[in-house]
């Protein structure tokens, strides 16, 4: 396989000094080639391939006379970038892509025929797209908000679309209400206000009166909402999917994805600091991270439930609302993901990949969760006007790496040149080809699930558990992720304007759990309402006592994979730290925690007041930021070494003070050498705080990186928020 020519890829602070990573070749990178150009030594032309004599002057009649229609070089170039738009993602329209490849660990032919998930051997492209949900475009990445994980396999059976989020589940149960959804979560129709972000009025509204929501509530209330990293965040299917083997025999299947390096957050105030500081700041992360070669890599893991269990749990399967707690349904670890490479174009790559769960290969087939089914319209449809005709499919990174035939014909922008007389079947012109395929020849078939049903618009009584598995949610966060739900939940509500709408949640919270609701209501200096909002969900001739939510006693009080603070912590791979030095920084301090950090595959930039420093020993070695381009938020800990001078002068700059108080105030590590001590007496919280297991002070430089480096791998010390003593 080619190496990637890395030089075009300098795109960013981090990658400019660094060496960069070879980016490997797989089958659907190679097909791209063909269709990308590199303009490096070559010759301007037009779109006809005319060599351009003169880029920097429009035609005119004279030096100062006005310009002249005749001029084709300019109307082209103008007519071409007056339509450069297209319209974003309705939903997820902030997104980031990357290449890679998926790995089988075994093949699992007794659950499924999938060509991809039976060869152990191949290696299998992938092109994942992560996002935001509400905001625009241009939006920040750090948006309270759910996280898109859409994933395409290209297979040799077709292309495979496992279209999920970070979330397991979802607002809604039927598809019919998403419009709704959205249209409340999106800026307020009236004035666009506020910009990604559901704080706000109609998200809560229609929140409040559509109780089968809570369940996603709670998870966008918890830190999932505002991931560290796209590197460290699960993906989730959310709806229950069917495998089909070779002898036809199903199962149910629910698809997750577990990033290696564990799952983890922000804090909410470092996530509105971050959107003014480096709003690309996810987008930068996973470029970064690519080029440096440190590829992000998830394992893909199955919960299956065989056919017969259908009925078996206290939750309707087909419900999105509901996940399959692990303990009662374990996940196996199936195969890995690994991102090696990142898009050599934004739009041509990250923008116009068309994303669809209808896309699927034998062996993976669809159940009726409302949601899914109506999932299967709206991702096609909307690529109609996104990527303007029928024709999407044929954008290089939508086609599968397997050849295309049929009898789709012309529309806009038509790239294949089908060749014969034929575009119809049956045909004996052309002896009847395209042939359709025998399944046992790998033609789908769709499952020949038995139905017998009368036709109605209704809903299934074992969807109106709308709260026992967001309590089962709540109850197992620890106690600083509790903390930081309620918080969520206060700032969110005490956004809101309508009182009534904030009273009308607290009345579904108390649903959820007494305790949780009392404490945002307090927040809000309001009180519980008695009465259980009515659910407003009831069809004209509905009678709204039939679609009252009902409680189940659920099976379990705690899941423990539901909290964070029991993902994996083992590593500071790729970890952002930040060391503050100044002229006179003492040279053994400064090099040997550097040096440990590195070889730990942490990313490590030095913070100064100027650009370069002179260390005591007289070495000039160049600083990665100045006070002015960096803040503590872009940061997963900071280190301050000795140096009369530097500490003097650290002691004395505001920012560098700021810095500290900021890093302790997001409880992250903090260390210092013995010398710099007087750095640290200058925070507050060296004041404040008489022990903290995430501040580091020593004056043996080994040990103390070692110290530190244990210390970043536990993510954050969240119990230091309880006192709430530091300003930042
Ligand atoms: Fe989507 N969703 N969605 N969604 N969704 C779109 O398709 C839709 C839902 C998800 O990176 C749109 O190509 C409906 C659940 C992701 O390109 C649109 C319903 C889950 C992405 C659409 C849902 C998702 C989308 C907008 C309710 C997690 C971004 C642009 C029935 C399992 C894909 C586009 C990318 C995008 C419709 C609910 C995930 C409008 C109707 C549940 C990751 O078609």
């Amino acid at each position: 396989m080619a190496a990637k020519k890395p030089s075009p890829k300098l795109g960013t602070e981090q990658a400019i000094d660094k060496k960069l990573a070879p980016q490997p070749d797989n089958d659907k990178t190679t097909s791209l080639a063909p269709h990308t150009a590199d303009a490096l030594g070559e010759k301007m032309t037009t779109n006809t391939g005319l060599p351009i004599n003169d880029d920097q002057n429009s035609l005119k009649a004279g030096e100062r006379g006005p310009s002249l229609l005749e001029d084709f070089i300019f109307r082209e170039k103008m007519t071409h970038f007056d339509h450069e738009r297209i319209p974003e993602r309705v939903v997820h329209a902030r997104g980031s892509g990357a290449h890679g490849v998926f790995k089988l660990y075994e093949p699992i032919p007794e659950l499924t025929k999938a060509g991809f998930l039976n060869d152990a051997e191949i290696e299998t492209p992938v092109f994942v797209r992560f996002s935001t949900v509400a905001g625009s475009r241009g939006s920040t990445d750090l948006a309270r908000d759910v996280r898109g994980f859409a994933v395409r396999f290209y297979t040799q059976e077709g292309n495979f679309d496992l279209v999920g989020n970070n979330m397991p589940v979802f607002f809604i149960q039927d598809a019919i209400k998403f419009p709704d959804l959205v249209h409340a979560v999106k800026p307020e129709p009236d004035n666009e206000i506020p910009q990604a972000a559901s704080a706000h009025d109609t998200f809560w509204d229609f929140i409040s009166l559509t109780p089968e929501s809570a369940h996603m509530v709670m998870w966008l209330m918890s830190d999932r909402a505002i991931p560290r990293s796209y590197r460290m965040m699960e993906g989730f299917g959310v709806h229950t999917f069917r495998f089909v083997n070779a002898e036809g025999v199903a199962s149910f299947v629910k698809f997750i994805w577990k990033p290696l390096l564990g799952v983890h957050s922000v804090a909410w105030d470092e996530a509105q600091n971050i959107s003014g500081k480096d709003p690309d700041f996810h987008r930068r992360d996973l470029w970064d991270a690519i080029e440096s070669g440190a590829y992000p890599e998830y394992e893909l893991c199955v919960q299956i439930v065989p056919e017969e269990d259908e009925f078996k749990y206290d939750f309707d399967l087909l419900d999105a609302t509901k996940i399959i707690p692990e303990e009662l349904v374990p996940v196996q670890r199936i195969g890995k993901m690994t991102l090696n490479r990142n898009p050599d174009n934004f739009f041509a790559e990250t923008e116009q990949i068309a994303f669809h769960l209808g896309h699927v290969v034998p062996g993976i087939d669809f159940t009726n969760d409302p949601l899914l089914q109506g999932r299967l319209f709206s991702y096609t449809d909307t690529q109609l006007t996104r990527l303007g005709g029928p024709n999407f499919q044929e954008i290089p990174i939508n086609r599968p790496v397997v050849p295309v035939h049929n009898n789709q014909r012309d529309g806009f922008m038509r790239q294949t040149i089908n060749k014969g007389k034929t575009s119809y079947n049956p045909n004996s012109l052309s002896g009847n080809d395209p042939q359709q395929v025998k399944a046992a020849e790998g033609g789908f078939v769709s499952y020949l699930e038995r139905i017998e049903a009368r036709k109605m618009r209704a809903k299934s009584k074992s969807f109106f558990d709308h709260f026992s598995q967001a309590r089962l949610f709540f109850n197992s966060q620890s106690e600083p992720e509790k903390n930081h739900l309620i918080d969520a939940l206060t700032f969110e509500l005490g956004k809101v304007k309508t009182v009534m709408v904030r009273e009308r949640m607290l009345g579904i919270l108390a649903q959820i759990d007494k305790g949780l609701a009392a404490q945002v209501a307090f927040g809000l200096g309001l009180h519980i309402p008695e009465a259980l909002p009515v659910n407003q969900h009831v069809p004209a001739d509905g009678d709204p006592a039939d679609y009252q939510s009902i409680q189940v006693e659920g099976s379990l009080d705690r899941s423990e994979p539901l909290s964070m603070a029991n993902t994996v912590k083992d590593s500071i791979k790729s970890r952002k730290i930040a060391i503050l030095a100044a002229d006179g920084v003492d040279d053994a301090s400064l090099t040997t925690v550097k040096e440990a950090l590195e070889a730990e595959e942490a990313v490590v930039e030095i913070i100064a007041p100027r650009l370069t420093i002179t260390t005591a020993g007289g070495k000039i070695i160049p600083a990665d930021h100045s006070f002015l381009t960096a803040a503590s938020v872009l940061f997963d800990a900071v280190y301050v070494p000795g140096g009369t001078n530097s500490v003097a002068t650290l002691e004395a700059e505001a920012n560098a003070v700021h810095f500290l108080n900021e890093a302790f105030k997001h409880c992250k590590s903090i260390a210092a050498h013995a010398d710099a001590m007087q750095v640290i007496d200058a925070t507050y919280f060296s004041k404040k705080v008489q022990t903290d297991e995430g501040v580091i002070v020593g004056d043996d430089n080994a040990a103390l990186a070692d110290q530190f480096i244990a210390a970043i791998k536990l993510h954050r010390f969240w119990e230091r928020e309880k006192p709430r003593l530091i300003p930042a």
